[in-house]
């Protein structure tokens, strides 16, 4: 045992070591500079002339996907990018999953991808992955796992669907029957704006009949015209909700020729195509849902901040509104689609 003694003493001992030790060390060098405002990555940076995007259009359905195109291609000449891939699937997955697939192996900088219909593709985003090459949904969307892909731009569709019933409410009083005649099967722009317009349209009103006419006019007519034949005009069924403008134009072919006059039947589009507003101001439709589909300026932004590995936002969604009759003609001169 020790005694107090000894043991202060050796305390005092171990002190004055650490007194010596404290100033024989050197005096603390100042704090390196933090690693982040060091050697600026500026000379790395990658601009629009280094960059090749591919976008394997769905199609050209309708005056939209016309406008869409255009955006994409205009935006990529303004922009000066080395290359545009571009491709038009005619609205079948196979040939868009093709076209990615040539694209993955040339070995594009992004994709931005317009996807047909929700499901199926899993295994091409997975690829593009492998690759390292960064893909944006665009417009629709996929069902596929977020992780499989960089981003989404496009329209909320579910709430252009919501938008759509608060018309339909109005313009039936909440009351009566209605028709849907609605877009490509299993599309994101579909299954959207069906789910929408279901959850906000009037417990009151009652959907009689819901067929595709897949975006187009020539698809919706012969369509319109076998409801037509089914149900009367006015007694069975009071409005239609028509999932985009193209099919509401091929469906007033149908109307006119049944001798149905404009504003008989209470109809609301989605879109607001020049198409779409000079249909309001024909009486025929009475509300259009603005569907934005100049894309092009947001997409090859996002695709450049993806090739300098920069942080994206998930999900864009696009600033939209609704068109009526009475504001129709003034517009329709500003209307770019
Ligand atoms: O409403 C329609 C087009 O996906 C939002 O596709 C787009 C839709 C648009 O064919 O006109």
């Amino acid at each position: 045992m020790f005694s107090t003694k000894r043991l202060v003493s050796y305390a005092v001992l171990f002190m004055a070591l650490l007194v010596v030790i404290a100033a024989c060390a050197a005096p603390a060098a100042p704090a390196p500079a933090p690693a982040a405002t060091a050697a600026p990555q500026a000379a790395a940076q990658k601009t629009y002339k280094d960059m090749t995007l591919c976008y394997p259009q769905l199609g050209a359905e309708s005056d939209w996907r016309t406008a869409n195109t255009a955006s994409i291609k205009e935006t990529a000449a303004k922009l000066g990018i080395k290359q545009l891939v571009f491709s038009d699937a005619q609205q079948k997955q196979e040939n868009q999953i093709s076209a990615m697939r040539a694209c993955i192996q040339q070995g594009v900088d992004v994709i931005a991808l317009p996807p047909v219909v929700e499901d199926g593709w899993e295994a091409v985003l997975t690829e593009a992955k492998n690759a390292k090459i960064p893909v944006i949904i665009v417009d629709r969307s996929v069902s596929a796992d977020p992780s499989l892909y960089a981003a989404h731009i496009g329209s909320d569709m579910a709430l252009e669907g919501k938008r759509a019933a608060a018309e339909m409410n109005k313009l039936l009083n909440n009351q009566g029957a209605i028709l849907e005649l609605s877009g490509t099967t299993g599309s994101g722009a579909a299954v959207g704006r069906a789910k929408g317009f279901r959850e906000d349209l009037n417990s009151n009103i009652k959907i009689l009949d819901s067929q595709t006419g897949n975006f187009t006019r020539a698809e919706a007519k012969p369509v319109m015209e076998a409801f037509l034949k089914k149900y009367k005009p006015g007694t069975d069924f009071q409005g239609i909700f028509i999932h985009n403008d193209d099919m509401g134009i091929g469906a007033i072919e149908a109307l006119k020729a049944a001798g149905v006059k404009p504003g008989e039947i209470k109809i609301v589009s989605v879109d607001g195509t020049r198409g779409g507003f000079q249909a309001m101001i024909d009486g025929w439709f009475q509300a259009d849902v603005e569907c934005n589909p100049l894309l092009g300026p947001q997409v090859f932004e996002m695709a450049l901040k993806l090739m300098n590995g920069q942080p994206v936002d998930k999900n864009v969604l696009t600033n939209e509104t609704v068109y009526y009759p009475d504001k129709a003609q003034e517009l329709l001169p500003t209307r770019q689609y």
